[in-house]
């Protein structure tokens, strides 16, 4: 049961990139992410060997493959990017020609759904729900 509980615990995930085949030339990450519904909470892991790069990247840089501008790079071989805010992110592989050939995700980062407990108690109590004591988070 889980009716009564105050604060239904919100289940995040972790995504690796391209599943067990990681982040590597040749593979179409947009159809990987496709179907797939990103929220904050959410973390992104891509798993790679030596010679490639997760460059979080400007949307423009993005669509035109464009490399040597990124908003951050790491080179480790096993990147975490966690969704901290909602909003587009766009991240390619730095290496010459590897976003051209298909090292590049677009991902939409929604907020995370309202617990139903929440919505049933807000229908049943009208009055003003008190106020949300995380706000000092937003950026
Ligand atoms: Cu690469």
């Amino acid at each position: 049961m889980v009716l009564g509980m105050a604060m239904p615990s919100q289940q995040f995930r972790t995504y690796t990139v391209g599943d067990a085949t990681g982040w590597i030339p040749g593979v179409d990450y947009n159809a990987w992410a496709k179907g797939k519904h990103f929220v904050v909470g959410d973390s992104l892991v891509f798993m790679y060997p030596s010679g490639h790069t997760v460059d979080e990247v400007f949307e423009n840089d993005y669509k035109n493959c464009t490399e040597g501008n990124p908003i951050t790079r790491d080179d480790s071989g096993c990147t975490t990017i966690p969704f901290l805010t909602v909003g587009l992110r766009y991240f390619m592989c730095g290496s010459m020609g590897h976003c051209a050939q298909g090292m590049k995700l677009a991902v939409n980062v929604t907020a995370a759904p309202t617990p139903p407990a929440l919505h049933l108690r807000r229908q049943r109590q009208p009055s003003r729900p008190p106020a949300p004591h995380s706000t000092t988070h937003l950026i």
